[in-house]
């Protein structure tokens, strides 16, 4: 991560998985609906047709949503995907309920009619609605319709953020916050007409409600009958590794099978989360390089994954979609048996050159060629030149990193974010052979004994959920450092508490394989992120940039105005400003360096100075490669993702080195006129500065380790990136990296992701 950490803990939403709906009576108007709760905000949303006459299909249904409050719009889709479907969407307003059917294509004539038991009190709004020609229609891909005499999977979608325009029925609204799907059996979700036609005059309740025969039960078994053909590769996760490996994977010519849980970010991924400044273009806050900084202050932030109580992105690109996108090609020493590598990953250089080829690093990304707000850069580099520091290129040189400093480089192309998305994913969906699936949430996977048969996700329209394999294919865990070890411990793969933890959980207990299945890993242990300390100074040629505060609603119009035409600018690069690295030894005989990233504005300011707030810089110090503090991570009983011991400065070597490089950057300052230290101010001194550091902010986000590879008895995966003690269960992401790589990591996880999955492919037993 950069310059960031979680301070507060997200809030806990909820995974957004399929449930089975029942039957429930309004008790305000007497309807029997056959509809759901879902667990996160407590929307109900119920539907009502009447009964299938003579054969011929009925057109219209009763519908109603109840939401509390805090919901500021929901949508409900009844035929359950989100596209060309028929979206009924609605939300309060002044005391009424505002109400829309959006569907992209034709539909003959959808009438909605409000009914009159829609209301809005202090704690909740109610919109019951009739829905006439709304049980079938056309798209572009053909007709479309309810499946009123099967089981469906009716989708809804909802946020705690206010349409644009809320008088408008057509108004535009920002992406959900939340969603998911519900199993409902259509064919008992009907009434008597003569009931039905009642309700619709707004008449109060009648009739007995449906026999519970006729309805379904909560407990039984979905009734879902497609089952997917088998897949050779099912790759969960598409992030930093995971896209890697999908990609090459699927060059292979066999079948590929990618599992996302988030959803879209960058425009051509189908993203559509733009900024007020740039209406009518497809430059999402994903692509826009300058829009970085809003990512932490913005109040709709879907992209992070709600279940784990550290920043993880949950989209396609995963951490790469909304990252600082600092981009280092790893040095030797990132792959070398003293980080923990296997021994036959000695020659890694060879995969570094193919991640290159395939997504080169800039460090000049604005489409002019210029660079753009350097004041940072050029009074960083006085400090550091004047300290013996010298510049490079330093993609150029990866593996000089002591006194050098350069350039921030990134991965982006265009003047936009690319990463892996806009290189590995674009040229993945080009092949007939792969297939990609998202807001597919994968929660373990199936296994006997050793052999993996497929993975169980939250998808309720597949036979209970499971993508299988085919018979020599394999699963590859690309879900993250955090996302990855709880599809493992869902599996029964781990410590035996955390796996306890999943035999307890109501829902996941149910799925977790007998005891005598488990397979001890320390899967979570041996884990480490770069300690990280900000040092806030102002000097008078700084500009702040405002701390990047206006950039999502109020830029400075001339900059928005250059990004939009031609992306280039301040917008076309993240904040960073300048790198620098440099070496230590400690007297416990190890070398660790010290990385530095200089940028405009600050995070948080303490200080008992006075200050001018439009000239503040930070410079973010980590400690990075040779560290050797480490710590856990797991699941609480919620099965949250979180880190159970701290991995920071668990060795006070680590403390005492980054402490030294801190004093010696600040040594010379004087060199630089101008330049004053604010935070930390001169009541404190750097020691106890760091000593009272708050641990959480001590979070860069750079997570490795928690399925490290290496040997058994002391490894999650082998050097193959095979789980121990399975046949065909692999991983490729941040997880299995043995130790801090030297910089930001996401180069070395998809350099790692290169060399893993060629060996995955070249591995015998494959398909
Ligand atoms: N790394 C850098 O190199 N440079 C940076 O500037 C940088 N900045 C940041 C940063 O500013 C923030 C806020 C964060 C959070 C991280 C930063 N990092 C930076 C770190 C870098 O992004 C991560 O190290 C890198 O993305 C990790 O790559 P992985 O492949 O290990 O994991 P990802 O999180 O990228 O992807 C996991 C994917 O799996 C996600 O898309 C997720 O939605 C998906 N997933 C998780 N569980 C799943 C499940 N059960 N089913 C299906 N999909 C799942």
């Amino acid at each position: 991560m950069l310059l960031r950490s979680a301070l507060a803990l997200l809030p806990l939403l909820g995974t957004a998985l399929a449930q089975l709906g029942g039957l429930y009576t309004d008790p305000d108007n007497g309807i029997h609906f056959f509809g759901f709760t879902e667990p996160a905000q407590g929307v109900t949303f119920g539907y009502v047709f009447p009964l299938v006459v003579g054969g011929a299909p009925p057109t219209e249904f009763i519908g109603e949503i109840v939401a509390p409050v805090d919901v500021k719009w929901v949508g409900a889709v009844p035929g359950g995907a989100m596209v060309h479907n028929l979206l009924l969407v609605a939300w309060p307003w002044q005391g009424s309920v505002v109400q829309s059917v959006r569907i992209a294509t034709a539909m003959t004539g959808p009438i909605l009619t409000q009914l009159p038991s829609t209301k809005i009190n202090s704690t909740h709004w109610k919109w019951v609605y009739r829905c006439q020609n709304c049980v079938s229609w056309d798209t572009p891909v053909g007709p479309k319709n309810i499946p009123i005499d099967s089981f469906g999977v009716p989708a809804w979608a909802q946020s705690t953020v206010p349409v644009d325009n809320p008088t408008d029925p057509q108004s535009t609204f920002q992406e959900h916050t939340d969603f998911g799907f519900f199993g409902l059996d259509w064919t008992v979700a009907h009434v008597e007409n003569d009931l039905y036609q009642g309700w619709t005059r707004g008449e109060n309740g009648g009739g007995p409600p449906p026999t519970p025969t006729d309805s379904p039960t909560p407990t039984s078994t979905p009734t879902a009958t497609a089952v997917p053909s088998p897949y050779d590769y099912i790759v969960v996760g598409a992030g930093a590794g995971g896209l890697v490996a999908a990609d090459r994977l699927s060059e292979t010519g066999k079948k590929v099978l990618l599992l996302e849980r988030g959803g879209p970010s960058t425009g051509e991924t189908g993203g559509n989360y733009i900024a007020p400044w740039a209406p009518g273009t497809n430059l999402t806050k994903f692509d826009v390089p300058g829009l970085f900084e809003s990512m932490f202050n913005d109040g709709n932030p879907f992209w992070w994954c709600k279940d784990i109580n550290v920043f993880a992105g949950c989209l396609v690109g995963g951490g790469t979609s909304i990252n600082g996108a600092l981009y280092w090609l790893p040095p030797y020493s990132d792959f070398s048996p003293g980080a923990g590598w296997p021994n036959s990953w000695g020659n890694h250089a060879p995969w570094t050159e193919k991640l290159k080829q395939r997504l080169p690093s800039t460090d000049a990304p604005s489409t002019d060629g210029k660079r753009y707000l350097m004041q940072t850069f050029n009074v960083v580099s006085k400090l550091l030149s004047s300290q013996g520091y010298r510049q490079l290129t330093i993609n150029d040189a990866p593996d000089q990193k002591d006194h050098v400093f350069g350039y921030p480089a990134y991965n982006f192309q265009g003047g936009k974010r690319a990463g892996p998305v806009a290189t590995y994913f674009r040229s993945a969906k080009t092949r007939p052979n792969f297939t990609y699936k998202l807001y597919t949430n994968v929660l373990n996977v199936v296994r006997n004994g050793a052999q993996i048969t497929g993975v169980k996700t939250n998808d309720t329209s597949i036979v209970d959920g499971v993508y299988p394999l085919t018979q020599r294919g394999r699963v590859i865990l690309s879900a993250g450092s955090f996302g990855t070890p709880r599809i493992l411990f869902r599996s029964g793969i781990g410590p035996s508490d955390m796996l306890n933890i999943v035999k307890n959980h109501a829902e996941a207990g149910r799925f977790i394989p007998p005891d005598n299945q488990w397979i001890n890993l320390p899967v979570g242990y041996n884990v480490s992120d770069n300690p990280s300390i900000n040092l806030v100074f102002t000097h008078p040629d700084i500009d702040a940039y405002d701390n990047w505060a206006p950039i999502w609603n109020s830029p400075r119009p001339a900059d928005a105005a250059q990004y939009l035409k031609s992306q280039s600018g301040i917008f076309s690069q993240a904040s960073p400003r300048i790198n620098f690295w440099r070496a230590y030894g400690a007297p416990d005989g190890r070398t660790r360096w010290l990385q530095g990233t200089g940028r405009p504005g600050a995070a948080s300011i303490t200080t008992s100075y006075p200050y001018n707030a439009s000239q503040i810089l930070t410079i973010t110090t980590y400690l990075s490669s040779g560290i050797t503090s480490r710590g856990r991570i797991g699941i609480d009983a919620a099965l949250t993702a979180r880190p159970l011991i701290g991995p920071w400065f668990t060795d006070p070597m680590d403390k005492q080195v980054l402490i030294q490089g801190i004093n010696d950057l600040l040594s010379n300052m004087k060199n630089v006129s101008g330049l004053r230290l604010i935070t930390p101010d001169n009541t404190t001194t750097i020691t106890d500065y760091v000593n009272n550091y708050d641990p959480g902010s001590l979070n860069s986000n750079h997570w490795v380790g928690s399925c490290i590879i290496g040997t058994q008895g002391k490894a999650v995966v082998d050097e193959n990136t095979k789980v121990f003690g399975t046949n065909n269960l692999f991983v490729i992401d941040a997880s299995i990296i043995p130790s801090m790589p030297m910089s930001n990591p996401h180069g070395a996880i998809m350099s790692a992701a290169e060399q893993g999955v060629a060996r995955i492919i070249a591995l015998s037993g494959g398909p």
